[in-house]
């Protein structure tokens, strides 16, 4: 089965794809750090035999390698208020601080305070290698603030990787633009390819000073998004693909987009699920259109294997998030705060500490790599060779098993067979434990949402969650506490094929799961 996370040997594969885009557009041309436009792409000058420049881009970027997400932080500003289309699950008035979606923010920031706000993130959160701008609106359809910004980003801070993300209309015309400015990594948001579909996703776009509508208004959009990522991928850009995954419209549909954008040189591919409460406002909100199980969201991305490379520990941020994926720290940085801040950007520092992490990553890779030995060998004792199975994992960052069950404001999912173990979605939940005391009324909403695990690996965990777990017919497991996640996955599996080999238990297959829409945040 192919690695949902960026390995080496995808990488390698990949290099392919990028060295023979279908793009007609010349290569060369983009930023000094290369792409796959230069030959020295196709060249081995990088670990196991992988292109250095390409391993350089994404092994630090906590959305585009799995493995990095677990210890390096991204970071949003938002000033791209302006968008040019409508997208039936958005509704960019809406600003809560409880909520976690795209499009939703507190603070729009001019380029001065944007450019401010990351060197005072940046001294205070050392392992934050990434900045993006992600809206609230399109970062292209406001080129003079987002370009504005990452040029006094790429002079004042340049050890930071700059990445944007953009619906792609406007796109072909800002190739030029992004290149000059250093921008690796793009993602466009393509949720079709067939515009009969994307007539139900978009009511309208603002195009050559006019609002289209209906079917042609989704052709012109897909036809700019298709040019977009062939002249991207030419030029060497890092592009991901986000498709929201919507029941009904295009579920099926998405693998046909993977297909298409694999065609072009996308590098990643991340399906992500429809949020649509009614209290959002939203049109898909409104009109009742719900968004996808947790188990019809696995289905099409396991659907996808094989085509482009998939990304499934997207958290749907929002457009002024700091911090890990799946923490927000962005409180911690308002404008009258960063004001009060000493700010000292120590380049060197950061480098010192960003080699420590560098070095916790490698050693959870390595972990993994152990036990994967001891799981093979106790699945074929068992018998249970093809045996998959899902397991949560409690975790505030570093690769380990270190949260407290009551603390946990989502949950890790792990596909866990002998071959591997997989990293295949979070889970946000209610925290359970309030004040210091466990809120019992919680319980049955986490369960709700790790409902298709047969595990819940943690730090610790009370006796009434226990019981209550147990009940559901979910192991609760603290005995990997403070290991590598994968390594405390593969541990448990290996000992939960010896128990069904020797008939201390019988595996029984699990339900589904709910996606919790939106998130709290913090107790
Ligand atoms: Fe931001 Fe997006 Fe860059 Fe990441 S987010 S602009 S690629 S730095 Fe990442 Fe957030 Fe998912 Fe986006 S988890 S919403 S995929
Ligand atoms: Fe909202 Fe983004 Fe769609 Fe614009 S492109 S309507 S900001 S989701």
């Amino acid at each position: 089965m192919q690695s949902a996370y960026i390995s080496l040997g995808d990488l390698k594969a990949h290099r392919n794809a990028l060295a023979e885009p279908i793009a007609s557009e010349s290569a060369g041309g983009c930023s000094s750090s290369g792409g796959a436009g230069k030959s020295s792409c196709g060249s081995s000058g990088g670990p196991d035999d992988m292109p250095t420049e390409i391993w350089d881009k994404v092994k630090n970027h906590p959305c585009y390698s799995e493995e990095a997400h677990h210890h390096f932080a991204r970071m949003h500003v938002a000033v791209a208020p302006a968008c040019n289309i409508q997208c039936n699950y958005c509704n960019r008035k809406y600003d809560c601080s409880n909520e976690s979606r795209p499009g939703v923010v507190s603070q729009k920031l001019t380029p001065d305070q944007a450019v401010k706000k990351v060197l005072a993130v940046a001294s205070e959160i050392p392992q934050m290698t990434v900045l993006g701008i992600a809206g609230p609106g399109d970062a292209l359809a406001n080129p003079k603030k987002t370009f504005d910004t990452m040029r006094q980003l790429s002079e004042k801070a340049p050890d930071i990787k700059l990445c944007l993300s953009t619906n792609g209309l406007a796109l072909p015309e800002m190739v030029d633009e992004i290149c000059k400015h250093n921008i690796d990594h793009v993602t466009i948001t393509i949720n079709m390819v067939d515009p009969e579909i994307g007539a139900k996703i978009y009511p309208w776009i603002f195009w050559n000073h006019q609002r289209v509508t209906g079917v042609e208004a989704a052709r012109i959009l897909h036809e700019q998004q298709m040019r977009g990522l062939e002249m991207l991928t030419a030029r060497g850009v890092l592009t991901k693909i986000n498709s929201v995954l919507i029941p009904g419209i295009n579920d099926e549909h998405l693998i046909e987009v993977n297909r298409e954008v694999k065609k072009r040189g996308a590098f990643l591919h991340n399906i992500m699920p429809l949020i649509s409460e009614a209290e959002h406002g939203t049109h898909f909100g409104l009109t009742g259109q719900r968004g996808p199980t947790a188990q019809e969201l696995k289905a099409v991305q396991d659907a996808c294997m094989g085509g482009a490379n998939l990304m499934r520990h997207c958290r749907q941020c929002r457009a002024d998030a700091v911090g890990l994926l799946g923490e927000d720290r962005s409180e911690e940085f308002t404008l009258d705060k960063i004001e009060e801040m000493d700010i000292v950007y120590d380049i060197d520092k950061r480098r010192a500490y960003q080699e420590k992490v560098e070095a916790e990553r490698q050693a959870q890779h390595q972990a993994k790599v152990d036990a994967l030995a001891d799981a093979l060998d106790a699945s074929l004792i068992a018998g249970q060779e093809d045996l998959k199975v899902l397991v949560a994992v409690a975790t505030e960052g570093q690769g380990r098993v270190n949260q407290h069950f009551g603390h946990a404001t989502e949950f890790q999912i792990f596909e866990v067979s002998r071959k591997e173990a997989l990293f295949v979605g979070h889970r946000r939940v209610d925290l359970y434990c309030q004040g210091g005391y466990g809120e019992d009324e919680q319980l049955p909403s986490i369960v709700n949402a790790i409902n298709d695990c047969h595990a819940v690996l943690v730090s610790k965990i009370g006796a009434c969650p226990r019981d209550e777990l147990k009940a559901a017919g979910i192991e609760p497991v603290e005995e990997y506490a403070h290991e590598f996640i994968e390594k405390a996955a593969l541990t448990w599996f290996a000992d939960y094929c010896g128990r069904v080999a020797s008939g201390a238990i019988v595996h029984q297959e699990r339900g589904d799961a709910r996606i919790r829409q939106g998130a709290v945040m913090a107790a």
